[in-house]
């Protein structure tokens, strides 16, 4: 079977490691509504181009995710994606696999090819060397670098270039490094659940402090076991999760990627803790692993930061008077250390301090069709706003069904347009 699986139609990604079904929630739901009937060869193959860059989940962050395919009379000659350690881009991946057959080839891409000189030559040199004739493309590189420069490249050595095909896939699926290259700040995405009464789920409730209050397996989870396989899959997309002290005092979360799908660079488990009141027995410390961090305004040199520091927890102080950390200062940072994406599973403190301060570029909320009443005591309720503000819309609005739960996502920022 196929490692990965692309499904136009429920415009999904099923990827099938070692056994084990994951679904990779990357494409807009709304976005591929074509039947397969009617599409075109192209977009057939765009479509491989697609599920190739996929398999770059996890793998090619702070790159973009990109698969690539030559085709002559026809027939796949060559393909590949890019990983971040393979170093080659995925059109040279394809290249090197067709050899002499990518002369008078058409290569499908979901990334325009680059043009620049990084970590690796131009990929339009190589192209245009091999005597590739045709170049299929979604989408312009977002990247400053490139931005257009590559397909002009490709025209003047007589190529045939034809893009947007796929566009809105495509744009979906490279939406965190877009997001980063532009701006070197991380696609912010808020998750939560909830109730129908709108009581908070708190991410991960399987934790010690909910043991002891002996409740029943039923009642510990809210939300149902497809949403919480979905939640993990959106912990692998991400490079870094973040959450406040006020969920970890309560919850006791691990906040790791438990898909068992390969990851280059851990989850990078981040906590805002202004007193920095993170126990040393918490689940989280005895589980670091080079892949915690906590924001502080506490001293640099307490005690306390010294015990978490040795216990393998790297304590970044923010510096400035206000007593909660600064928000934007630790969103900056962690895009200096080439986080593309943040998942933020947080309470009703972070989350509306999140979207107050404007980091937040998409919503994903699970709506469970079950009420906490009153015994679902509200958590970490951020109080109630003098004035109402106007409210703010979401934009391209989607819901997807998880068992009996809906899960509502929408965008505050579109991440192409703005800086
Ligand atoms: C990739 N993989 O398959 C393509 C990319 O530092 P470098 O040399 O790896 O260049 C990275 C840039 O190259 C990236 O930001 C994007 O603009 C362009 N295209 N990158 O990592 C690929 N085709
Ligand atoms: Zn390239």
């Amino acid at each position: 079977m196929e490692p990965v699986e692309w499904n136009a139609r429920r415009a999904v990604l099923v990827c099938t490691e070692s056994g084990r079904e994951a679904r990779l929630n990357l494409m807009n739901a709304s976005a591929s509504s074509t039947s397969a009937s009617t599409v075109s060869a192209d977009t057939v193959f765009m479509d491989r181009a697609l599920e190739l860059a996929a398999r770059g989940v996890a793998l090619a962050s702070p790159n973009p995710l990109v698969g690539a395919l030559l085709v002559r009379d026809g027939r796949v000659v060559g393909e590949g994606f890019h990983t971040y350690d393979g170093v080659r881009h995925a059109e040279i991946v394809a290249l090197d696999a067709a050899r002499e057959s990518a002369r008078g080839a058409a290569l499908y891409i979901n990334l325009e090819p680059c043009c620049h000189t990084g970590r690796t030559g131009p990929c339009t040199q190589a192209l245009i060397a091999a005597g590739v004739a045709r170049v299929v493309v979604a989408m312009a590189d977002p990247n400053p670098a490139v931005a257009g420069r590559g397909f002009r490249e490709l025209r003047a050595a007589g190529i045939e270039v034809v893009s947007g095909l796929r566009e809105a896939e495509a744009r979906r699926l490279n939406e965190a490094f877009a997001r980063w290259i532009v701006s070197r700040k991380p696609l912010v995405t808020l998750k939560s659940a909830r109730t129908l009464d709108g009581r908070l789920v708190l991410p991960d409730t399987q934790s010690g402090a909910h043991k002891n209050r002996r409740i029943s397996e039923n009642d510990r989870w809210i939300s149902s076991p497809e949403s919480r396989a979905e939640v993990q899959i959106m912990r692998h997309t991400s490079d870094a999760l973040l959450t406040g002290i006020g969920t970890v005092l309560v919850d006791d979360p691990l906040l790791t990627d438990r898909t068992g799908l390969p990851r280059r660079r851990k989850l990078l488990r981040v906590v805002l803790d202004s007193r920095l009141r993170l126990p040393l027995r918490s689940r989280l410390v005895r589980s670091a692993d080079g892949d915690v961090l906590v924001f502080t305004r506490a001293k640099r040199d307490s005690p306390k930061a010294s015990a978490l520091r040795r216990a393998g927890v790297e304590v970044v102080h923010l510096a400035g008077r206000a007593t909660k950390p600064d928000l934007l200062a630790a969103i900056a940072d962690l895009g200096r250390r080439e986080m593309l994406s943040v998942l933020l599973e947080a309470g009703e403190t972070l989350n509306s301090a999140a979207l107050d301060a404007g980091i937040v570029d998409k919503m994903r909320v699970f709506l469970a069709p079950r009420i906490a009443g009153a015994a679902g005591k509200k958590t970490g309720a951020a109080s109630a706003p003098k004035r109402i503000p106007a409210a703010r819309e979401l934009h391209g609005v989607t819901m997807e069904r998880f068992g009996p739960d809906f899960a509502i996502e929408g965008y505050l920022r579109d991440v192409y347009r703005t800086r």
